[in-house]
């Protein structure tokens, strides 16, 4: 199925500027396994989406959105991971705005790194209850619960929002390498708007779900208390896509609930908001 599927005109690969690559991965999870049917799950319900948005006031399929197939994985990490990377390679080599949508946290590290390798100078934002900074966890160096130390091996331009789970080590190693890390408790004071002069230029965006509050976002594998909401998230997001070359990004985590289908829903909300803002903002 295609995001937006029979709300918006069909549109070639070729034609598109936004690129959609559904990557249904799951192997670490932790605490509640059913992350592998969240890009599933956010693009069955897009098209209950309402296609004009008026903020940007345009219709923001008209920046071109292809939806690629699910990428399809076997029994081997570094096979699996190779096979994110290559994707995303093309996918920048042909032009195109990624937005990856997971599976657990840990494919940020083979995304990124077809980024790093196409863009030097890039920059990574982390949007995330977690620090996930643990050398390894459960035993792999590519738990979700490892993924932000395995970027930060890659590039050390990390700014972090919105963590309020970390363990003491973590804690040391964000001082030890004076990490741009701001805490949720940070953030109920002082909404850190200027956080985003510690980008470069050109930025790799990865948003966990679990930054939200789990009222607002009740469907992710390790929901965590006194998140944060839509109005000052997206405040915020229309500045980083205003003031800075977002080139890819990625939405991890969606655990669809049986119950209800808000959570994934509020994911395809976002995800269509945010290439209005890559695309119809003036920077
Ligand atoms: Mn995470």
């Amino acid at each position: 199925m295609k995001f937006l599927q029979g709300e918006a005109p069909e549109i070639s690969y070729q034609k598109a500027r936004t690129a959609i690559l559904p990557v249904p991965y799951e192997r670490t999870t932790s605490f509640e396994g059913g992350t592998a049917r969240g890009p599933q799950a956010a693009i069955a319900v897009s098209p209950y989406l309402e296609t004009y948005d008026e903020e940007l006031d345009v219709e923001i399929w008209k920046a071109g959105i292809f939806t690629l197939p699910a990428l399809n994985f076997g029994e081997d990490v570094q096979k699996d991971f190779d096979l994110i990377t290559r994707s995303v390679l093309k996918l920048i080599e042909d032009q195109k705005f990624v937005v990856a949508i997971g599976g657990e946290h840990s494919i940020s590290y083979p995304l990124f790194r077809a980024f790093h390798q196409k863009f030097p100078d890039i920059s990574v934002l982390q949007l995330d209850a977690h620090a996930d900074l643990r050398e390894s966890y459960q035993g792999t160096p590519f738990s979700h619960a490892s993924v932000m130390k395995r970027i930060f091996d890659l590039n050390q331009n990390l700014v972090q929002l919105g963590i309020r789970a970390l363990s003491i080590e973590e804690r040391e190693f964000i001082k030890q390498k004076n990490i741009k890390t701001v805490f949720a408790h940070q953030m109920y004071e002082n909404w850190p708007d200027d956080i985003l002069t510690h980008l470069s230029e050109t930025v790799y965006l990865t948003i966990d779900v679990d930054f939200f509050d789990p009222a607002l976002m009740p469907g992710t594998g390790t929901p965590e208390p006194g998140g944060f909401f839509w109005p000052e998230t997206l405040k915020f997001l229309k500045t980083l896509f205003k003031t800075k070359n977002v080139v890819g990004m990625d939405v991890v985590e969606l655990r669809p609930l049986a119950e209800t289908r808000h959570s994934e829903y509020t994911v395809a909300r976002l995800i269509y908001k945010l290439i209005g803002y890559k695309f119809f903002l003036n920077r």
